[in-house]
């Protein structure tokens, strides 16, 4: 059987890089001293692509790769690959959804709890010794929030089964309303920031949601309102929040992610009154793992003749000869 070339953007989890390497010829585009030249010679041989969110695969890219089968995506959200231009050339897409679910979701929990009674900043008081002077000021609280969800997916669905637990009331805007959940929906996003005093946003990036928490969303969710991000930073308008958080429009944000990673606008490092993570929701051993095993596994069903085992909607596929 002839080598199966794959192509690495960038360099991806050690466990990726060794298993396409022990099955497959692999090729990183990141370490060939000529990139333009390696895809011109290389780059119709290439028949599958393993990528992160940090590398995107636009048409032109994929133009590159006319022999290309299948992009294996490390990542849930996959905004940064155009899957429209991946069906036009028969390519499959995929995606590492499930594995990573409860983990995102545990971290929008901690996330969330550190924004609201300021777990950071009392962490900050205590290391800078400030406790024998004066103790830590009294806090906002959970108690008595509505928890609007932007975005019932898997993992807005696994936050809001842990929410339960909180004895906070739920609410959710999305596409449409799902039928098997007990929680209020909004019909707008608008609609759902005016009855909540907590926005969590967990829907998709890409053209539909961009920027869609806008200076309105910031208004609606109120002076007592806070901003919980754990999705991806194209859905704010980070210079609308920025200018909210500066006026007390909100009362504060936990941020995960950011518009323009790992950019972070000073204005936002400079504010107290918010909690900011460098993009770590799904980011534990265990389950970086299982992100880097689905990536490989895909590959390897894919070349197998088992087709895709977890392939994005976008991109139907059809097992080739
Ligand atoms: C990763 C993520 O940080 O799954 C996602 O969509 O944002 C994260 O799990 C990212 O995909 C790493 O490339």
């Amino acid at each position: 059987m002839p080598p199966i070339d794959i192509l690495m953007l960038k360099a991806m989890h050690p466990d990726v890089m060794d298993a396409v390497a022990a099955r497959f010829t692999l090729h990183r585009l990141d370490t060939v001293p000529d990139p333009q030249a390696f895809l011109a010679e290389t780059g119709p041989r290439i028949r599958g692509l393993a990528t992160g969110a940090q590398a995107p695969v636009d048409r032109a890219l994929l133009a590159r790769l006319p022999g290309l089968e299948i992009v294996a995506s490390f990542g849930v959200g996959y905004d940064t690959i155009d899957t429209a231009a991946a069906a036009a050339q028969g390519v499959v897409v995929t995606n590492t959804p499930d594995v990573l679910t409860d983990e995102v979701a545990d971290l929008a929990l901690g996330l969330l709890l550190a924004t609201v009674r300021q777990i950071p900043q009392a962490d900050r008081h205590l290391r800078a010794g400030h406790w024998p002077q004066r103790t830590y000021p009294l806090t906002p609280t959970l108690r008595g929030r509505t928890v609007g969800i932007l975005g019932l997916g898997r993992i807005g669905r696994a936050i809001a089964r842990r929410l339960d637990g909180f004895g906070v009331a739920i609410a959710y805007h999305g596409r449409r309303p799902q039928a098997d959940v007990p929680y209020a929906y909004h019909p707008t996003l608008l609609g759902l920031a005016e009855a909540s005093d907590v926005l969590l946003v967990v829907a998709p990036g890409g053209p539909e949601t961009h920027g869609i928490v806008d200076a309105a969303v910031l208004e609606a969710l109120g002076p007592q309102g806070l901003l919980v991000n754990v999705a991806r930073g194209s859905l704010i308008d980070e210079a609308a929040l920025i200018r909210a958080l500066q006026a007390g429009t909100i009362l504060g944000a936990g941020l995960d992610v950011f518009a323009r990673e790992p950019h972070v606008p000073p204005a936002l490092v400079a504010m107290d009154h918010v909690v900011l993570l460098p993009h770590v929701g799904s980011a534990s051993v265990e389950t970086r793992a299982a992100m880097g095993r689905l990536v490989v596994d895909n590959l390897v069903a894919w070349f197998d003749g088992r087709g895709p085992l977890t392939p994005v909607p976008e991109t139907p596929w059809t097992a080739r000869a």
